[in-house]
């Protein structure tokens, strides 16, 4: 049954990334979230283990790893903080998308600087009156010599204020998905400003604003992929950023069903351990059978994005969707399980139980998840 069995290689990276977060994230995580710290230097030297370029290809300076690799990496460096994982995911994700589309000139001015994450890039898609429907954006671009004229506004950008570079989707043609294009925009770029960092229920380890654009004057040497394929590479990268999140939902609930058995064991009721109900114990075979079915999925379909298969967006799609809801569902019920201590900060379950809410909404939401699914479905 090797078949489902992790390679040499890959248990390795595993265990590297589990090791960085036992001694680097694990220890700080809580701290980071009560008083929103966000952890540069951390994320720095997860950067020199080449987990800012786990997809990027070695000939760009990266490590040329696969999707699955990335999506162990991330569950691993969830099991401390989902929060700062997905954070260093989403730089992965605009990371590739400048590898994989960009020109010699973009690849040679950013990669060298992203790869050791000494620039951390976002991703900027959602506007205000465009999340679900991302192809009506509609920040303009507007062609001037040898410049583009950018003006609009990015909402809720992972990063935003923080971070040095922005791959941003513009409109430099028609309406629709075909209109838009991929730019790479510099924070000290004339014009570019930040809205007031966002308060949040959870994600609180890293920074979270709006990307202002104001007559910001980009080098037309900066667009990724050709004009009016950005809408494409847009998508193309969340695939492998869909199938990180629902990594860092695995890596968070795997560690609130740890947490929860545990404490079971040591907690009495009645004269015994709570975990001596039977009530306790089908809640914890319950809550382990959905996390491995989610794991069992979102493995697969990494190996298909890897693959390039035909059908790697809609397994993308179903694992975000499945792992987010269901890794939701064990966290939720493992908060159950700790009674009131699992409301107090004094343990980990609360903040586990709101870093991975999110999950369900960004890098689109479960419904438009469905949507993907359904309609790929019916296209056959
Ligand atoms: P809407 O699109 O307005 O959706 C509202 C509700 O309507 C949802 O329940 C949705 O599922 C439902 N809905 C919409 N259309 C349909 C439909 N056709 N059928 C059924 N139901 C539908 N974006 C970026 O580009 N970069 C980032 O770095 C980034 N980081 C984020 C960080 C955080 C903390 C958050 C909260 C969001 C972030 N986002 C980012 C934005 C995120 O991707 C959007 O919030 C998400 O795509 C949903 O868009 P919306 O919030 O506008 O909701
Ligand atoms: N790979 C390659 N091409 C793709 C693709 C993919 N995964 N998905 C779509 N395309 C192509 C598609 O083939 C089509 O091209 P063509 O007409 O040549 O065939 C084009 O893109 C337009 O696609 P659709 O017709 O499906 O576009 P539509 O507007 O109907 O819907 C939808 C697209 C709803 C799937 C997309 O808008 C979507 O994913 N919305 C959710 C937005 C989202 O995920 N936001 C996340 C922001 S990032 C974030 O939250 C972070 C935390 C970083």
């Amino acid at each position: 049954m090797t078949q489902f069995d992790l390679t040499e290689d890959q248990r390795a990276i595993q265990e590297t990334a589990a090791r960085f977060t036992e001694d680097r994230i694990t220890p700080h995580a809580a701290e980071w979230d009560e008083k929103h710290i966000f952890p540069r230097e951390t994320i720095r030297a997860a950067a020199e283990l080449g987990f800012g370029s786990i997809y990027v290809s070695e000939e760009a300076g990266g490590i040329g790893l696969g999707r699955l690799e990335a999506a162990l990496i991330m569950e691993a460096m969830a099991y401390g903080c989902p929060s700062t994982s997905a954070f260093i995911s989403i730089h992965n994700m605009a990371s590739w998308m400048i590898d994989r589309f960009g020109s010699a000139r973009v690849k040679e001015k950013y990669l060298p600087s992203l790869v050791t994450m000494e620039r951390i890039a976002s991703y900027c898609l959602t506007e205000p009156g465009s999340g679900s429907d991302a192809a009506a954006l509609k920040t303009r671009a507007e062609a001037d010599g040898d410049h583009y004229v950018l003006n609009g506004t990015k909402q809720f950008i992972s990063g935003g204020g923080e971070n040095e570079i922005y791959v941003t989707m513009v409109r430099t043609g028609e309406d629709g998905p075909k209109g838009i294009s991929c730019l790479v925009i510099e924070k000290g770029m004339s014009g570019v400003s930040f809205g007031a960092q966002e308060k949040k229920l959870g994600w609180h380890s890293q920074p979270t604003a709006q990307v202002i654009l104001e007559n910001v004057r980009v080098p037309k040497e900066n667009l990724v992929g050709t004009e009016g394929e950005g809408f494409r590479i847009a998508m193309m990268g969340l695939d492998g950023g869909r199938l990180n999140i629902g990594a860092c939902s695995l890596g968070g609930a795997q560690r609130c069903l740890d947490e929860a058995v545990a404490y079971t064991k040591e907690r009495q009721q009645f004269g015994k351990s709570i975990a001596d109900f039977q009530n306790t114990q089908f809640m914890l075979a319950d809550m382990a059978t959905k996390l491995e079915a989610a794991r069992a999925l979102l493995y697969l379909a990494a190996a298909k994005v890897t693959e390039n298969a035909p059908d790697k967006t809609r397994f993308a799609a179903m694992a975000k969707r499945f792992a987010t809801d269901e890794c939701s569902a064990v966290v939720n019920d493992a908060l159950q399980l700790f009674g009131g201590y699992g409301y107090l900060q004094d343990y980990p379950i609360e903040r586990f139980w709101r870093d991975l809410r999110v999950h369900s909404i960004l890098e689109g939401t479960n419904q438009v998840m469905r949507m993907i699914v359904g309609r790929d479905l019916l296209r056959q």
